[in-house]
């Protein structure tokens, strides 16, 4: 990561988002003291609520969810002919009321989700799925653009599924940096599964509070809670005037997000929300046990490769050229361009393979031990510069003595797309969101294909082939040692 990029990842950390100290203009927010039932915190538009008694409201579920500090529906109140949603949480010693005029229409699409989960829980391709969950939430939701980003473990982004209106230009496949959705916001979504942000040009509302500065008051839960200037401003460069995103979380992980997005103000219902989480939800499990199926599958199949490509070994005189030269080979379990294998000192070849005294060098400079690289001239140039085709390096220790299977991948390049420059190249001012939202291309070179799974499909390799040697070399030993039973016996008649 450049300096600069570290320099605006820090400063997007350090934004106070979970104490902003304001609220969305288009709801109302009390905060009621426990103890003593007084409102002790209220947004600035409260003004019309407030001067009576809360209960008054005259609304027993309302009551209810402000004694127990628990409502998981919203509470429906009705406030000057305005249907408005209360919805209600606690937090040290303050119950915090949220008031949202309820947006019309929409209001039913509920049966709609249920619909939509019904009938996305059959698809087993996940590619089918992304794009079908996609399309279902944007018929759902009436938004501009549904996409769902898939976070790749280094944190940054792609988007995997784009369901749009026409006139709109695909994002699908492009990439983004790990910066565009930081890191505290990323803990945030991890909590609280939906984000509703209703409109990029509202300046929010100020809390007033008797009880200490209102930006202590923390919103992490609340519905309300506003948005960072720097995030308005990103929205606007992208052209939406309000988004709904979804958290799909596995394993207790943010692995991607589902966002809606409109070029003109649309807001949702706290219902409809809540019911396109648990859609949010089950599409997380589905995506989360298609991996583990595709996992497990792909194990079973490594493993009875490894059994087919050992079993022979025993029965061969030349255990390097059993590696290499049987119906399965090494490179058939740990797929590479070439493989070098020595074993008892004697070297043995396949593949696309640097001459054997540049290998033999480089393995000394490795110093024993296992080594795995995907970009072996950033990762140990000295040792690079003795195989220059190579990018890619895996090296599987079998024992101290210097048995080692070696392997090689060449460069690949990868064209990746990126939603902006992720360099950073047209954003001269490192602490403001981008302005550039068309593709870049962007080369990778110097790295070979990600070794992934391999690394310790290529350890299991390894160990199971240091018992094989092992037996191998017993069996040797008691059958020479019969056979000097024998020739004493026979040589003693
Ligand atoms: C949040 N950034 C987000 C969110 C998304 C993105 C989806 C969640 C909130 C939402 O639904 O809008 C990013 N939006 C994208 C991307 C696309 C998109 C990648 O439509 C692609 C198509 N962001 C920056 C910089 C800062 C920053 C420089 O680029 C900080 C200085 C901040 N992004 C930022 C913050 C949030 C955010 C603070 C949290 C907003 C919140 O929930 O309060």
């Amino acid at each position: 990561i450049d300096p600069d990029e570290l320099r605006r990842l820090a400063e997007c950390a350090k934004e106070p988002i979970r104490t902003p100290g304001t609220i969305q203009g288009h709801g109302t927010l009390l905060g009621i003291d426990d103890a003593t039932q007084v409102i002790v915190v209220a947004s600035e538009n409260a003004r019309e609520w407030l001067g009576r008694p809360v209960v008054e409201i005259d609304d027993a579920d309302l009551e209810f969810a402000m004694r127990t500090g628990r409502a998981i529906d919203p509470v429906r109140v009705e406030w000057q002919g305005v249907p408005t949603d209360a919805i209600v949480h606690r937090l040290d010693g303050l119950t915090l009321v949220e008031l949202e005029p309820v947006p019309p229409g929409n209001e039913y699409a509920r049966t709609a989700v249920v619909e939509a989960i019904t009938r996305l829980s059959g698809l087993t391709s996940i590619e089918e799925l992304r794009a079908e969950a996609a399309a279902a939430i944007r018929r759902i939701t009436g938004f501009d653009r549904v996409m769902i980003y898939h976070f790749h473990d280094d944190g940054h982004g792609e988007v995997v599924a784009d369901d749009h209106v026409d006139e709109l230009e695909p994002y699908i496949g492009l990439h983004f940096p790990a910066s565009d959705i930081p890191a505290q916001a990323r803990a945030l979504y991890l909590a609280k599964l939906g984000r509703a942000i209703a409109s990029t040009t509202d300046p929010g509302i100020p809390l007033l509070s008797v009880a200490g500065d209102a930006r202590s008051i923390d919103l992490s839960n609340a519905e309300l809670r506003s948005v960072s200037p720097h995030h308005l401003e990103y929205m606007r460069n992208m052209g939406q005037a309000s988004t709904f995103s979804l958290s799909l979380v596995e394993d207790g992980r943010l692995v991607g997000m589902i966002t809606c997005a409109h070029r003109t103000e649309r807001r949702l219902p706290v219902l409809l929300r809540r019911s396109l989480e648990v859609l949010a939800g089950q599409l997380a499990m589905q995506f989360a046990s298609m991996r583990e199926i595709t996992r497990l599958r792909h194990m079973v199949e490594v493993r009875e490769r490894r059994a087919a490509l050992l079993a022979p070994l025993y029965a061969s005189d030349d255990i390097r050229k059993a590696l290499l030269g049987g119906s399965q080979t090494v490179l058939d379990l740990v797929p590479a361009d070439g493989v070098f294998v020595r074993i008892g000192g004697i070297v043995r070849v396949g593949g696309d393979v640097p001459p054997i005294a540049d290998v033999t060098r480089a393995l000394e400079l490795l110093e024993g031990g296992s080594f795995v690289s995907e970009a072996l001239a950033n990762d140990r140039p000295d040792v690079a510069s003795l195989l220059p085709d190579v990018a890619g390096m895996l090296v599987v220790s079998l024992d101290g003595d210097g048995d080692v299977l070696v392997f090689f991948r060449g460069e690949v390049l990868r064209e990746i797309s990126w939603l902006g420059d992720p360099g950073g190249v047209d954003r001269p001012d490192e602490l403001s969101p981008r302005t550039s939202f068309s593709a870049w291309q962007r080369t990778i070179v110097g790295r070979s294909e990600p070794w992934g799974t391999v690394v310790d499909e290529a350890a299991d390799l390894g160990s199971e082939l240091q018992v094989a040697l092992q037996r191998r070399a017993e069996a040797q030993l008691a059958e020479l040692a019969m056979r000097d039973a024998l020739t004493g016996l026979y040589n003693r008649r």
